[in-house]
């Protein structure tokens, strides 16, 4: 684990569609649904008919941004979707939408498929959390749907937001809106994010910066790891 380092008090990142300031005292990063079940074959993304080959090369650049962070000493938050066991936090709408191969509680070849405690549904190796860090497993497309992540960044003064993972449009949009509407800045990492439809992924980037950054901020890694410090 890297120790962490002195920075300063707000940093300037070269964003769009203007400068994002920030402290990282009160950022955190929401590394999202890094799983194998959306991220490698056999898993909940290949059953819905997805290249999930699209999003291998995102999680370098997502362990580069954990790594900035954490030797940033940022809070650290990494969130899952999956289910329990019983199927109890999944509603009849999302088990029975669309025709997939597998359904969500299926048997497939990491296990029983976006269920918690699967080894499909466990992270990916290079973005396991480290001890402390915060985990939070969700069973909507929003991570503060149903879960404790309000009151874990509220608890921890944070109210700004660096946000990757997978999917862009589905899990990562929701979650940034879902914030957004509780008052946080938030910024996503243009290459620490990635869809299975790369239009969908160039759409949510744009939408998300339009009217002023009507939902908040993105900047690619490069420019967050040449922050500049000011005053
Ligand atoms: C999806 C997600 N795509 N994590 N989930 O169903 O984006």
């Amino acid at each position: 684990m890297n120790s962490p380092i002195s920075l300063p008090d707000m940093l300037e990142v070269d964003a769009q569609p203007y400068p994002f300031r920030f402290s990282p005292g009160h950022t955190a990063v929401i590394m999202i649904d890094m799983q194998r079940d959306f991220i490698l074959p056999g898993g909940f993304g290949e059953t819905l008919g997805n290249d999930v080959a699209r999003l291998a090369p995102t999680v370098a650049v997502a362990r580069r941004l954990l790594d900035w962070c954490r030797a940033s000493g940022m809070l650290v938050v990494h969130t899952k979707e999956a289910h329990a066991a019983d199927l109890s936090d999944c509603p009849p709408a999302k088990l029975n939408r669309g025709e997939p191969k597998l359904r969500i509680g299926d048997p497939g070849t990491m296990g029983r498929i976006l269920i918690d405690g699967e080894v499909g549904s466990d992270f990916v190796e290079e973005l396991a959390p480290l001890d402390g860090e915060t985990v939070i497993v969700k069973p909507g497309k929003g991570a503060f749907y149903a879960t404790e992540l309000g009151r874990i960044l509220s608890e921890r003064g944070i109210t700004h937001l660096l946000l990757g993972g997978v999917t862009t449009e589905v899990c990562v949009q929701t979650t940034m809106r879902e914030a957004n509407d509780r008052g946080y800045e938030c910024l996503l990492v243009e290459d620490a994010t990635e869809s299975y439809f790369p239009q969908f992924k160039q759409a949510t980037l744009e939408m998300i910066r339009a009217q002023g950054g009507i939902v908040g901020w993105t900047a690619p890694l490069a420019k967050i790891a040449s922050a500049k410090s000011i005053a």
